[in-house]
Order: structure tokens, then sequence, then C-alpha cells
């Protein structure tokens, strides 16, 4: 029986998918791969339709991944070394040309709503967020909730479009300010995040707070449906053992984002140029 891994729309996670993909198949498991919906995938491993999740990002898949769990059926596959943040910012080049002088405060933001308008913002300051089917409301919330009705949240069809306005926005010198996380492959360029008052357990809406708060520093999980332990043991200790830090992550986006390759090709690539790193995750308990 194949190990069902889930593909979404971020290049590290796809190209990670094919790297555990090829560690699985280097020993000797069949893989499948399938196109997932980023939160709903939580309840597809719960119940065994898609075996596991190696990006659980704390900040934006915490709360599917625990309620999933509070159901039965997956299990926490242990922690990766990397630390996550993902939030509002602007490229390192906004910050170096005091574009909105203050930054990264968020409230220097409060006196930058021109600074931030675009064609399709009608006068207001935009926050330029990634697809809705990632957060949801939870942007939209903050803005309102902080900076008011001079702000306004665009949804971009894709993460492509982040980055795409951001090569756009250095062109036409304009500031820019958009959804990013990291690890990313623009840390390797310089990506600012805006400081907001402190994420606390409950601050968001959807969690009975008021959303006046940005994003946790937070962990990134894998995940697995319960019966991938008993089912393929040898490939479960390896996917147990398997921790990437950020330089592993960004280098596996920036193949594809800088790079151009395909995710495959960029999976095939890293494997080969870092056997240092994976093949110890296969040799547990030998
Ligand atoms: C889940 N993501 C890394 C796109 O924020």
């Amino acid at each position: 029986k194949p190990i069902v891994i889930p593909t979404h729309n971020w290049s590290s996670q796809v190209v990670m998918a094919y790297v555990i993909g090829g560690i699985f198949e280097s020993m000797g498991s069949n893989v499948e791969y399938v196109s997932a919906d980023t939160q709903g995938v939580y309840e597809s491993i719960r119940n065994g339709d898609v075996t596991i999740s190696h990006e659980v990002w704390q900040s934006t898949f915490g709360k599917s991944f625990y309620t999933a769990m509070a159901k039965g059926g997956i299990i926490d596959a242990g922690t990766h070394a990397a630390l996550t943040l993902e939030e509002v910012g602007v490229p390192q080049w906004v910050i170096d040309q005091n574009l909105c002088p203050g930054l990264p405060n968020w409230e220097a933001l409060l006196d930058c709503k021109d600074v931030f308008a675009t064609a399709d913002s009608g006068g207001k300051g935009r926050v330029l967020e990634g697809p809705q089917s990632w957060h949801g409301d939870v942007y939209p919330n903050r803005i309102q909730a902080l900076l008011g009705d001079d702000w306004m949240v665009k949804f971009a069809g894709s993460g492509d479009a982040l980055w795409a306005d951001h090569v756009s926005a250095k062109k036409e010198g304009r500031a820019t300010l958009t959804f990013n996380w990291t690890p990313n492959f623009t840390d390797a360029e310089g990506f600012v995040f805006i400081e907001w008052p402190a994420y606390t357990p409950g601050c968001r809406i959807a969690d009975g707070g008021d959303s006046k708060c940005g994003s946790p520093k937070g962990w990134l999980k894998k995940a697995a449906n319960y019966k991938f332990p008993k089912t393929h043991p040898a490939a479960y200790t390896a996917f147990s053992q398997m921790s990437f830090n950020a330089g592993h992550i960004g280098s596996m986006a920036a193949l594809v984002d800088l790079d151009g390759m395909s995710h495959q090709d960029a999976a095939t690539s890293w494997l080969a140029d870092n056997e240092a790193v994976w093949k110890p995750f296969t040799q547990a308990g030998m």
C-alpha cells in the first residue's frame, strides 16, 4: 500500500513532499502524491485518505491539527528544528530607503497609508495577503482592529503572486506590505516582519479575542495517520526522525522560486546534494 503524501500551494512544502517521498522510496516503500486542501488535510489524515503532513505551521494550521487530533486518528510525529513565523512585512529595501519611518513597529503604518496605496486599493493602504484558503479572515480582522478603515487586505491568487509583487514593487520603487513567512527563500535577500502587539493564545477573533495581536513565533511539526507506524514501521521511524532547519527549507524553496526548477527536479537535486542530512534519518534503529 502506498504512503500518501499531500502537496499544497507553497514551494518548500511541495519540494519537501518529493524529498520525503524520495527518502521513503529509497527505503523500498511505494509513494503516492495528492493535491490537498491546506486546512482540510488534517481531517483527511485522521480518516486515513492521506498518510502524513510534513509542514504543520503553528500559526496557520495549529488549530486544524489539534481539532483533528481531539477527534482521534492523527498523531504528532515530531517537530522540525526550524522555528517559524508567518506574518506580514516588507522587503528589506523598504526599510533601507526609510519609505515608512518607524517600521517595523506596527504603529508606523498609521501614518503610511498613502505609501502603501496601490492602483487597486481605492486610496487605502494595502496589505497583499496570500490565498484566502491559508488563513481565512485572520489578517482582515487584525488590520481592521488595529489600523481601521484606512486599510484593506487583498488576497493573492497564489504564493507566486506575492513574489511577483516584490519584484515589480522594487522595479517601481514602490513600498509594498505583503504576507510572507520564514523559513523561506526570501530570507537570503532579507524580509522584515512587522512587529504587532504580541500574540497570546485566544487573541484572535475566531478564538474569542479582539484580533489586536500579531502571529506567534511558532513551531513546525509533522503529523501522521495513527496507523502509519504499524503499516510502514521503517518509513514511520524515519519520518519521526526527520528534522529540517531553516537553511534546508529555505534552499528547497529557492531551487523553485529563484532557480526556476520544477518541484520534482528541485527535490531530486536537493536529495543528491544533501545525503549527509537525510541518510541518518533512515538509519535509526539499525
Ligand atoms: C503556510 N505558509 C507557510 C504558506 O504560511
